[in-house]
Parts: structure tokens; sequence; C-alpha cells
């Protein structure tokens, strides 16, 4: 039997047909008629069977006895969860209870749908997310531009003629608030019609080298170099926004603001000629179609915020946002803030309506940098958080100062992780509630379709059941909540889940502008019958959506049915342009220069007299790896070690460090070995670590991982450094000494 699904580990979601017999999975290959993916997968999709049969995959919940974790049964396991818990809050209140969700939870609609609900059950500011060691800075750019969190404009890669990317390896990583499964089909495609890719790295990147022109620079002075070409636009009268002129609040202000930061005055800081960047904007402005492009690299850095808002402020200036070829907005199926309400302007985003206790750094989006959760955990005090939930995370692998954090985990009075295996972080827990196998859940992709470079919809239906012993994750996560809300362990989940659904509804047709306000609660209640489960909100978000049936009201439109009969997805067709009905700031307008942004700039400008390091960290991705957690699969990891450190050949000379031989690199928190490999594909200075490695913990069950460990290279990273604009760390560009080890 062929089952059609979409492939949930990275933001590419392509189509898999997966052939099985009875309960095993004989091939797995690309859909050759999804609708988006039209059969590209890449090696990762292969090891979903892998996953899915792995030994060391938990298939029972776990709670510690004696200081050992042991199987448990579920309710014993809720009870402990209870107990824990409630100890914590009763004494200490809700404030003493964190939480850390992990990158996973945006690949998966019972999450998508009830971590909010789990997370306010809760009822603590302590909340913390991959989110701040990612696109939090991007987030808060398109935020304070554009008004909503995910307001992100997106490359029009197929139909643009210019495509100039920073910080990004899409042929590595699939792409990233990018959705665009075959990233390397349509870069080719882009040049073979005549278009231009540039690509800026301080790494010759596989996705670098399949481009026009590779540009180095050094890490962190993304945000100098497209200052320089603001400028140069500015200076060579190029800029020409075009019909969004109307819809430009700042301009005058990005003016002044660029004045200082010619192209001359960077180029040294950067690592890139004058000429280059004079030369870059002019390409940019001359394209007929163009895009600037910006993620990790851009993202998590000192500057990351402006970084990121600078690559939004030349697609203005260049007249390419909001244009077809150029950088648009997605308006997504399901989920879509900015396909609801009366559009044109809204309520815009806030920031630091609460602080961290220790550091005061302020919330974004309702959560607290994840570059604080050590000192949450250590520092004595009221609010000090003495336990902990994870939520698909590993930040002992993901976060800065990741020694420190480990630390501070084992010292928590109370720990409790829904993972689906024992590993760096879950093994200081003091219960862990297993996940089941990805393939017994239905997938949507709520979040990633918001970010797509076409409107698609894809709903694929579990393709196992439940093995016997296993629970959905969207009741673990309910029952959590029941716990948190104090209805204790055995809360029935069904009830639970009623009066969710009902909520969402009332919420729904009591919401001025949405496409079912006013209608009757009990009548939407009814035509989502019997569904429940993330699957009843989906149906529900689908049909109200802007292209859905409205219940009755738009015939013919989406539904959670209508998916189901499109086993291969549905193209709702390429991105339109969406100014000014996309648009969520108060004003109505577009902020070219939000206050927040404005008043970074001085700190953007001191650091061109600053001394910098002789030597600096920064991170990539590998094909083959995904983040920390499938490294336990040995068709993923066998061959040639990826986890190695990057060196410069003259580097190398210079610090008499050859090939294979093992280097000690230390930054202010901590020291690495990590074996050399001497390439020129990276610029002198500059030395590269990819994350999520550094298996060979005590207590860890992961036996192929173990074999091919690796190094942690977040024990590098410094919790100190940070984005002061978005809360976000400092993972690229960390200055650190190199040296022959031992
Ligand atoms: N130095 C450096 N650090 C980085 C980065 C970098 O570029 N450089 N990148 C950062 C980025 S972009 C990200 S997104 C973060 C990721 O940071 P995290 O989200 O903290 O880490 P992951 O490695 O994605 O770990 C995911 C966890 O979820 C578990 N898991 C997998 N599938 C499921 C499931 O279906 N259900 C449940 N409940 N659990 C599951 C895994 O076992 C693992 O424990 O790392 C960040 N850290
Ligand atoms: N195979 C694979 N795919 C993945 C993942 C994975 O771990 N493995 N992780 C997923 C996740 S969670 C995410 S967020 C995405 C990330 O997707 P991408 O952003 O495409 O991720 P990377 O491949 O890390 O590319 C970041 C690039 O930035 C460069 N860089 C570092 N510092 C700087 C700098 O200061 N300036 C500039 N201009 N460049 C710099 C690095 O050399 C690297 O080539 O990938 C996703 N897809
Ligand atoms: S590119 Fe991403 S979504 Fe596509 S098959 Fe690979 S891991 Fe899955
Ligand atoms: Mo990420």
């Amino acid at each position: 039997m062929t089952h059609f699904r979409t492939c949930p580990l990275c933001e590419a979601t392509c189509g898999l047909a997966i052939t099985t017999r009875g309960a095993e999975i004989t091939a797995i290959r690309g859909d050759a008629d999804d609708v988006f993916s039209h059969g590209f997968i890449c090696p990762k999709a292969y090891a979903l069977k892998d996953l899915d049969t792995d030994p060391d995959r938990l298939r029972t919940p776990l709670d510690r006895r004696s200081g050992r974790l042991e199987p448990a049964s579920w309710d014993d396991a809720f009870a402990e969860v209870e107990r824990g818990l409630m100890a914590v809050i009763d004494t200490h209140g809700r404030q003493a209870v964190g939480a850390y969700v992990g990158n996973p939870n945006a690949h998966n609609l019972a999450p998508m749908v009830y971590m909010p609900v789990f997370l306010r059950a809760l009822g603590t500011h302590n909340v913390f997310s991959a989110s701040t060691v990612d696109q939090m800075p991007k987030q808060v750019s398109a935020g304070l531009m554009f008004g909503t969190v995910l307001s992100i404009p997106i490359p029009d890669v197929d139909r643009t003629d210019y495509l100039l990317m920073l910080g990004a390896n899409p042929l590595a990583s699939n792409g990233s608030l990018m959705t665009a499964p075959d990233m390397k089909g349509r870069l080719r495609r882009l040049r073979a019609r005549g278009g231009r890719l540039v690509v800026v790295d301080p790494r010759r990147s596989r996705t670098a080298q399949e481009a026009d022109e590779h540009v180095f620079i050094r890490p962190g002075t993304d945000a100098h170099l497209l200052f320089a070409m603001v400028h140069t636009l500015f200076e060579e009268r190029r800029v020409a926004p075009g019909q969004l002129a109307e819809h430009l609040a700042g301009l005058e202000d990005v003016r002044a603001l660029a004045r200082d930061f010619a192209p001359e005055r960077v180029a040294d800081a950067c690592g890139v000629p004058a000429d280059t960047i004079r030369r870059l904007a002019r390409e940019l402005a001359a394209a007929p179609r163009a895009a600037v492009y910006g993620r990790i690299g851009t993202c998590t850095q000192e500057f990351g915020t402006l970084a990121s808002w600078l690559v939004d402020v030349l697609n203005v200036l260049t007249g390419n946002l909001d244009r077809e070829g150029g950088a648009m907005f997605t308006k997504a199926a399901a989920g879509s803030k900015t396909a609801h309400g009366p559009g044109g302007r809204g309520r815009g985003v806030q920031f630091g309506r609460w602080k961290s206790r220790v550091r005061e750094l302020p919330e974004f989006y309702g959560e607290l940098p994840a570059v604080c959760l050590a000192e949450e955990i250590e520092t004595p005090g009221d609010g000090r958080i003495r336990a902990l939930v994870t939520i698909a995370g590993n930040p002992v692998l993901s976060t800065p100062n990741a020694a420190r954090l480990d630390r501070a985990l084992a010292s928590l009075e109370f720990m409790v992780s829904v993972d689906i295996y024992l590993n760096e972080t879950t093994r200081h827990a003091d219960v862990v509630l297993p996940a089941p196998s990805t393939l017994t859940r239905g997938h949507y992709d709520l979040a990633l379709y918001n970010l797509a470079i076409r409107n698609v919809a894809h709903y694929s239906p579990p393709l196992f059941p439940l093995a016997d012993g296993e629970m959905e994750e969207w009741r673990i996560l309910l029952r959590l909540a029941a716990i948190a809300m104090g209805q204790g362990a055995h809360a029935d989940t069904d009830v639970v889940d009623d009066f969710v659904a009902t909520q969402v509804v009332q919420r729904e047709v009591g919401a001025s502008g949405s496409a079912i306000a006013g209608r009757d609660v009990a009548e939407i209640m009814a035509a989502l019958a019997p569904r429940r489960g993330p699957e009843r909100i989906l149906d529900l978000l689908l049909r109200s959506g802007p292209y859905g049936d409205h219940f009755g009201a738009n015939p013919g439109g989406l539904t959670l049915a209508v998916l189901e009969a499109h086993p291969h997805g549905i193209d709702l067709g390429p991105l339109v342009p969406r100014i000014p009905e996309v648009l969520r700031t108060p004003s109505g307008k577009i902020e070219l220069a939000p206050p927040a942004i404005v008043a970074d700039v001085p700190r953007l400008r001191d650091a061109l007299a600053r001394v910098r390091s002789e030597m600096v960290l920064v991170g990539r991705r590998h094909l083959r790896s995904n983040n920390s957690w499938m490294h336990n699969l040995d068709v993923l990891v066998k061959g040639r070690p990826t986890c190695t450190l990057h060196l410069h050949p003259v580097d190398g000379a210079r610090l008499g460090l050859a090939d294979g031989e093992t280097a000690r690199v230390t930054s202010r928190v901590g020291a690495v070995d990590a074996p050399v490999e001497l390439t020129d594909a990276i610029m002198p200075g500059v030395v590269s670590l990819p994350h999520g490695w550094g298996h060979d913990q005590p207590g860890v069950v992961l036996r192929v991982a173990r074999a091919h460990a690796g190094v942690n290279s977040n024990v590098l990273a410094d919790e100190l450094a940070l984005d002061p604009l978005s809360g976000n760390a400092v993972l690229n560009g960390i200055p650190v000494t190199v040296a022959r080890a031992g």
C-alpha cells in the first residue's frame, strides 16, 4: 500500500510516497504528484523508516526511582508529574515553573494547536523556546515593520531575476523562513532563465558553490554591509519604492541613518571591498525583479534584528517588496494572522510586557530569551525557576553556555520532558513522557505554510495506528494542561478537548472581521463533529480561513475533508501582492524606521571602531543532520565524520595545525577539542563547527549517536552575548582562540 505524506523533518514540506506491507515500511520515495515538491526529497526522508523503528526511541513513560529513570505506567507518570509540579507551584508559585519548547513543535500539528493551551494553564512568564536561538530577530523586525509575528516577506524564488542571499545555505538546510522544496532545482532554474544568485557567507557553502558570485563576509557584519548598500542607493539616487511609496513611513529617517555607513567606512570591518558593496547595490537596483533574503547567519548574531530589518529595507527601497519576483507575503489557508479580520492596519506588536528576573531581559511574543534560562534556575530569590517542562527541545545542545545549563538542569527540584529520546537534556528529567512515532499522527504544516513561496495546503492522515501503550502527543499535552490547571492527573482528555474546541469556536465567531463572525457556536461545533483533537481545530481554521467554505457561506471552499480527498496537496497559486491589506501596524503603513530599531543603530556605528577578535567561530549545517536529534540513525551518520573544525590553511600553518589533528577551541565560557579539517572554503580568521553534537554524556541512551559523539559547539557560545533588540543568542561570530590540543 502507498501512503502520501508530507515529510515532517524540515521546512521544505516535501511530499513522500511511503509504501508499506503491514506494519513495515518497504519504500520511501518522493511523491512525483505532490503539487509543491514534484518528487523532490533529501536523504533525511529515507531515515523516517529508521526513526520509526529506532530501538532507542522511547515507547514507555519513564520516572525516576532511587535516582534512576525506570519504565512506568502513564497513570503513574502523570501522577508523578502532578506531585512534582504542584509541589513547586504550591510552595513557590507559578513563576517557579519554566518551560522550554523546541523546534520539532513547529513541524507538528498537535503542539501548534495545544501548546498555547498548556502554556496558558501553566501561567508562568518563564517560557523559553528555540526561537531565541533562531529566527526571533526576523520576527521582531517584521513585526515592527509590518505588524504581526509572522509578517515575514518571502523571496519569490520562482519568479525573481536576482537573489541576494546572506547567511543561509539552503542546499544543506533545504531552506528556512522560505518553505520551498527543492531549492537546488529552483536556484538552478533561476540561473537558467538568466537570473543571478549572489551568496554572502563567511564560508563557501554548497549554496555559494552553486551561485554566480560568492562574497566572503566577516561574521556579524551583515548589517554594516546592508546599510552601506542602503547608503549607496540614496547617494546614487537609486531609491525607487514605486507603488509602495504611499504606504511608507520613515523613509527620510532611513536616509539620515544610512549617512554614517558609506561603503568605504564599513569595508574593512566586513572584509568586503567598497567597490563590491556599491556594485551589489547597483545590481539590486537595476534587476527587473530582485529579492534580498537572510537567514541563520544574519539572525543568530550580534546585530540580528538590524540585519533582518535592513534586508527588508532594501526590498522596499528597490521596489521589490510585495511585487512578483520580489519579496512577498504568503496567504496561508489556515492560521494566518494577516488573513484574518479587517486588513490594512492593526494592533501591531509590543515587546517587554514583562522582563526576566535576573538580567531584566524583555519578553518577545510571550517568551523570554533562552540565553537567560540557566541563570533563572541558578540565581536564588523569589521567582527562581525550580521546575522545568521541556517539550521537543534539547537546550543542552542548542543554547549558549551549554555546560552551565547542563549543571543548572541537574539542580532543579523537578523536571518533566515530552520527548522521543533520552538525550543530553531529557537525562535530567524526573519524568519522561514519550511522544509516539511521527507516522502515527496527522500532519499539516500550520506554521510553515505561512512562510511558503506558494500558497499551498496539504494534509496527511496518520500512516500507522498507535502502538500498544503509546499516547497521542495532543493528549499528553492536554493531560499536562489539566494538571497545571489543578484538575489532577486523571483528567479525561476528551472533555478537556471539547472545552478547548468550544472556546476556540467562541473566539472565532466573536471576532469582528472573521469569515464566520456572529455564527452560532453549536452549529459550528456540530459541523466539525465527529472530529476531535488537532484535526477538529484544523478543520475550523481551514473552513474559516481565506479559502475556506465558511461553513456553507462559501460553497466549494476548503475544508479538511477536501484536503483529505487531495492526497498530493492543493496548490492555491503563486504569491500575490497584498499591500496594504496584509499590514497590521497601528499606522497602516510599512514602518521603515521603527523607534526601537533606530535606537539600536548607534551600537552598530560604534562597532566599526572596535578592536576585532583575531579568530571567530561560526556554525554550519550538514544535509544529513537535523539539529541535535537525528544522529542516532545509522543511515545518516555513517561515513566521514562531519563534526569537524573547519580551518583555513593559512591559519592552520600559523597555528601549527595540520589536517586531522585535534584543535582546542576556547571562548570566554568554555573549551572543546575537535578534529581539524583544513579548507579554503572558509575565510581566514574564521573557524566553523556544526551544532547539535556531543552525545557522550553519561545517561544518554543513543547508542548510534554515542559512537559518533562529536563535540557540543554550544559549550563555546556565550550566554551574555545577545542581540538586544530580540534577545536572540549570538551563535555566529563568537570570539575564540584556537590552538593545538593537549
Ligand atoms: N551553535 C548553534 N546553535 C544552534 C543553532 C546554530 O545554528 N548554531 N541553531 C539553532 C536553531 S535554528 C534551532 S531551531 C535550535 C534547535 O533547538 P532545540 O529545538 O532545542 O533542539 P533540537 O535539536 O531540534 O531538539 C529537538 C528535541 O525534540 C525531540 N523530538 C523530536 N521529534 C519529536 C516529537 O515528535 N515529539 C517530541 N515531543 N519530541 C521530539 C528530540 O529528541 C530532541 O530532544 O538549535 C539552535 N542552536
Ligand atoms: N540538513 C539540515 N537541515 C536543516 C537543519 C539542520 O540542522 N540540518 N536545521 C533546520 C533549522 S532549525 C533551521 S533554522 C534552518 C536554517 O537554515 P539556514 O539558515 O540555511 O542554515 P545554515 O545551513 O546553518 O546556514 C547558515 C549560513 O550562515 C553562515 N554564516 C555564519 N555567520 C554568518 C554571518 O555573520 N553572516 C553571514 N552572511 N553568514 C554567516 C554560515 O556559514 C552558514 O553557511 O535549517 C533547517 N534545516
Ligand atoms: S528536504 Fe526536508 S522536508 Fe524534504 S525530504 Fe528532506 S527533510 Fe524532508
Ligand atoms: Mo531553527
